[in-house]
């Protein structure tokens, strides 16, 4: 006895309908990046320790424009408005002092292992 199956290979195409999620990436470093927030006239966190090869990125969360100078000039932002942001990638060991130029009493670190 041969059965044969009723098999019909009917294509009811996709199942379902995959979701294109949005990531709300804002607050959420990726890895190899960290983040310093400029508020009230200090950089938080006033210091931080990171991975070479880190991007580190400052945001003004002000609403009063600052800068974000190094001491030895590795890196130098221009005047910050509120929510701009400035990004440096450190690439080498080091400690690396800033400031705000605007504010000179406004100071950071980052320290680069
Ligand atoms: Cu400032």
């Amino acid at each position: 006895m041969d059965r044969k199956r009723g098999n019909p290979n009917h294509d009811r195409g996709p199942a379902f309908v995959r979701r294109s999620r949005s990531l709300t990436a804002a607050d959420m470093p990726a890895p190899g990046s960290a983040a310093v927030q400029i508020d009230n006239f200090v950089f938080g966190p006033q210091a931080i320790t990171v991975p070479t090869g880190t991007t580190v990125t400052w945001t003004n969360r002000d609403d009063i424009p600052h800068t974000v100078v190094s001491t030895d000039g590795v890196f130098k932002s221009k005047v910050q408005d509120t929510d701009e942001k400035f990004s440096f990638k450190f690439d080498k060991r080091g400690t690396y002092a800033y400031y705000c130029s605007i504010h000179p009493k406004m100071t950071g670190k980052v320290v680069v292992q």
